[in-house]
């Protein structure tokens, strides 16, 4: 299963176009939104009409009803998907990676300080990085992750 992984659009729905017009985008079934802001989740649900699971980030709080961490099952594997800043990931990505293996989640996926991160191990971590307000680089970043069964995740990160 083709799942996509975006965070921090923060409004900028151009962005989120940018995105799902990119080639890699187009087979996607299922996207996983790491938070700010909530409406943007909302809208890619509209744009897409694909299942968009999503939780809040700090500036949804507290506007937003959603959930601050969710598990996922998705193509043989779960999925904890969280925006970060209540597991401090501006400084390490340890507590969000205890919290995973916790949940018996093999892979963490936070967004927040709009840095693409990418990380296999026994949980995988991910971050997106940010759709419209990059901060480790000029052009904003989305990923997809091939999800099978029994298998490490593939996952692409692609810049809009
Ligand atoms: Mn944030």
């Amino acid at each position: 299963m083709k799942v996509g992984i975006v965070s921090d659009s923060h409004g900028n729905t151009n962005a989120l176009d940018a995105m799902l017009q990119h080639p890699a985008a187009v087979d996607v079934e299922a996207w996983l939104f790491a938070g700010d802001i909530a409406m943007d989740a909302e809208y890619l649900e509209m744009v897409t009409d694909l299942p968009v699971i999503k939780v809040a980030g700090n500036n949804d709080w507290p506007m937003s009803r959603l959930e601050d961490t969710v598990i996922a099952q998705l193509g043989g594997h779960r999925i904890l998907l969280t925006h970060g800043h209540l597991y401090g990931v501006g400084f390490s990505t340890q507590n969000l990676v205890l919290a995973a293996a916790e949940q018996a989640a093999d892979i963490a996926i936070y967004g927040h300080t709009h840095v693409a991160d990418v990380s296999i191990g026994e949980v995988t971590v991910l971050n997106p990085g940010s759709v419209a307000r990059p901060r480790d680089a000029s052009r904003g970043s989305f990923m997809v992750a091939e999800l099978v069964p029994e298998q490490q995740p593939v996952v692409q990160l692609i810049r809009i």
